[in-house]
């Protein structure tokens, strides 16, 4: 008995059970709702509604980052502090913020798909991102009576695949979409491979982590502070996952069932699919000139749809000097390369804003030019009404071949006849090439500087014998680019596979008495890898005759900068960038995820500037006085 009245008290001084919070005070109301989709699978959505508002536009982000904390970015009674950054100027302007888990993670129902593809030939359900974003804008103007009826979709990112997808076959109410940093093709150039490279350190754990379990709650693991070393000790890509349990999960087994740019991949490649049939949403795409996730797929996507809106009023580019997440916080630098101000905020403020509410709450016409880009070095935005200024053909200015020649030597004149034809190193996949300084840490760890490593000084690879190193003279007048740079190397291999990595370099004079910690810092501007067994067709690896000199082109990400006098240009070579991507054995094997331990062997890889046989990088050189062309000039601040 007395142990029986002991238990009650206990349990009557227990924490209540159906405890409501008190939010008079907040400035808004959040209600949860199930949002039924037509297949009867309810999506787990937030709708924060400023208090007040009536007739108030509706902004929504659809993510697979959990609903609930991404309107939890500070536990605050205002709604411009619970949102992310870059809902703070629609918060500002009385919008209605939505959040949705889409269909399979976190409070959503159904089954999940990593970057679930449209319906069609890989997706054989009833459903997919438009559908699901049709269905829930079809419920939200039907279900919120603050509502003005029009919703527009934001995004980065994985976020910003999901506004894209928003666009086709659109509802309409929905007006218009704001893709940043949107991942467009897994294999050319965004999260998965670049040019057929596998960038496994980061798709491994992302594929644990996001697939493993609808709330993330079961996530990799790792007993060394140093990728690097991991990724080494496990000798592949495959072989890692399969020691993770990586390969019970489906995405992995599409990434090993399609290492080349086949059917699987070009079937969702966003860009190709939109361009066959253009969305008439209109779009505002956001991307990042230093982006270290996805920094392929805006200027892909902003070159697709741009050919269908001739008088570029409905598709934007913006470029901004950002990595991956910046356009969507502060943008006044990356590691130690300022910007001019915050970028970003000015940007949100000045250019996102207005074209929201234009299109969502009748404010003035804007005047947002067809492509508003950045341009690092000089610190300047400019206007453009087409991109790339300068490109191979067909754009206002043709690159310019800047030549590698003998003795390191980088120049606009062609390599002349009777000097050494090539430069040559060894290429050893048992000490491959780190792609920044060790240790190289896991995306996801508290100090990582993951979001600055596109910008990282080059001065520990190009001290390395197996990093070839071009350099031009100290630059007498300012050499601006604008577009997006090719190389085209005269390579030959020892072995019967290879990859290069071409990177372009801005060589700071060796002491800047402002910023001390620049002096002779090699600042990587542009950089990409190639997968040599792509070298004619992405969709069918071919093994490559050993010793022969064949031509190589890699498309590099897009530049927008201006050299400053006194500065050197400088591009590096290398056939590692490890472990970032995965380590080509140097000998044709079917499946490089599955290489084993004998396949890797060292290769002797020659560049070759000789006459007929030259290398050089297609620079998307504009002339100075190009600068009377930009339609109009914006100072920052
Ligand atoms: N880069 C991440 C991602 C995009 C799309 C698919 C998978 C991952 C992201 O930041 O969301």
């Amino acid at each position: 008995m007395f142990l029986f009245v002991a238990a009650l008290l206990i349990a009557q001084s227990d924490t209540p059970t159906n405890f409501t919070p008190r939010t008079d005070s907040f400035d808004y109301v959040k209600r949860e709702e199930m949002i039924p989709m037509h297949d009867g699978v309810k999506l787990k959505t937030f709708i924060l509604i400023p208090k007040g508002a009536s007739h108030a536009p509706i902004l929504m982000t659809r993510t697979p980052y959990n609903a609930s904390e991404r309107v939890l970015r500070f536990n605050s009674s205002r709604l411009a502090s619970v949102v992310p950054a870059m809902d703070d100027t629609a918060v500002a302007a009385g919008y209605i913020i939505v959040f949705q888990d889409i269909r399979g993670k976190y409070g959503s129902e159904g089954d999940y798909v990593m970057t679930r593809p449209l319906k069609g030939p890989l997706n054989s359900t009833d459903n997919d991102h438009a559908s699901d974003t049709y269905d829930t804008v079809d419920w939200l103007v039907k279900n919120v009576p603050e509502s003005n009826g029009r919703v527009g979709t934001i995004g980065g990112s994985y976020e910003g695949y999901t506004a894209v997808m928003s666009t086709v076959r659109a509802h309409p109410a929905l007006k218009a979409a704001v893709p940043f940093a949107p991942m467009i093709d897994g294999w050319m150039g965004d999260d998965w491979f670049h040019n057929g490279a596998f960038r496994q350190d980061g798709t491994l754990q992302y594929t644990y982590n996001q697939e493993a379990t609808r709330k993330n709650d079961k996530t990799w693991w790792s007993d060394t502070r140093n990728t690097y070393e991991e990724f080494l000790r496990a000798g592949s890509a495959g072989a890692l996952a399969k020691a993770r349990g990586v390969d019970e999960l489906g995405f992995w087994k599409q990434l090993a069932a399609h290492p080349a740019y086949d059917g699987y991949w070009q079937g969702q490649a966003v860009d190709k699919l939109l361009a066959k049939d253009p969305p008439k949403v209109p779009m505002l795409i956001v991307s990042g000139l230093f982006d270290q996730e996805d920094i392929y797929g805006g200027p892909a996507l902003f070159a697709a749809l741009a050919p269908t809106d001739p008088s570029g009023e409905r598709v934007h580019l913006v470029l901004g000097p950002w990595n991956h997440g910046q356009g969507r916080g502060a943008g006044r630098g990356i590691g130690p390369i300022l910007f001019e101000g915050d970028t970003a905020a000015w940007f949100r403020r000045n250019v996102m804003q207005p074209f929201l509410d234009y299109y969502l709450k009748d404010g003035p016409k804007p005047d947002i030019p067809r492509a508003l880009v950045y341009e690092t070095g000089a610190d300047t935005w400019h206007r453009y009404d087409s991109w790339p200024r300068a490109c191979e053909s067909g754009c206002p200015a043709t690159s310019r071949p800047l030549y590698l020649l003998p003795d390191g030597k980088l120049g606009f004149e062609p390599p002349a006849a009777g000097q050494s034809k090539y430069d040559e190193y060894v290429s050893d996949p048992a000490k491959p090439v780190p792609y920044r300084q060790l240790p190289t840490l896991d995306g996801e760890s508290p100090d990582t500087t993951w979001g600055e490593w596109l910008v990282d000084d080059q001065r520990f690879a190009g001290s390395r014998p197996d990093v070839l190193v071009y350099e031009s003279e100290p630059l007498k007048e300012p050499l601006r680019v604008a577009g997006q740079p090719f190389a085209h190397l005269s390579a030959a291999t020892s072995g019967s596979d290879v990859d290069w990595v071409v990177k372009i370099i801005d060589v700071w004079p060796s002491e800047v008495p402002n910023r001390p910690v620049l002096g002779g810092y090699q600042q990587m501007l542009s950089a990409d890898i190639l997968r040599g067994r792509y070298r004619q067709d992405p969709a069918s690896p071919r093994a490559i005759q050993p010793d022969k000199v064949l031509a190589y082109t890699l498309r590099l990400p897009n530049v927008s900068h201006t050299f400053l006098p006194g500065h050197r240009i400088m591009v590096q070579i290398q056939s590692t960038w490890f472990p970032l991507y995965d380590r080509n054995p140097q000998k044709f094997v079917p499946n490089i995820l599955f290489a084993q331990p004998g396949d890797y062997t060292k290769a002797t890889q020659r560049i070759w500037h000789a006459p007929g046989n030259a290398s050089s990088i297609a620079l998307p050189v504009v002339a100075s006085d190009q600068r009377a062309a930009v339609l109009d000039r914006v100072r920052v601040n």
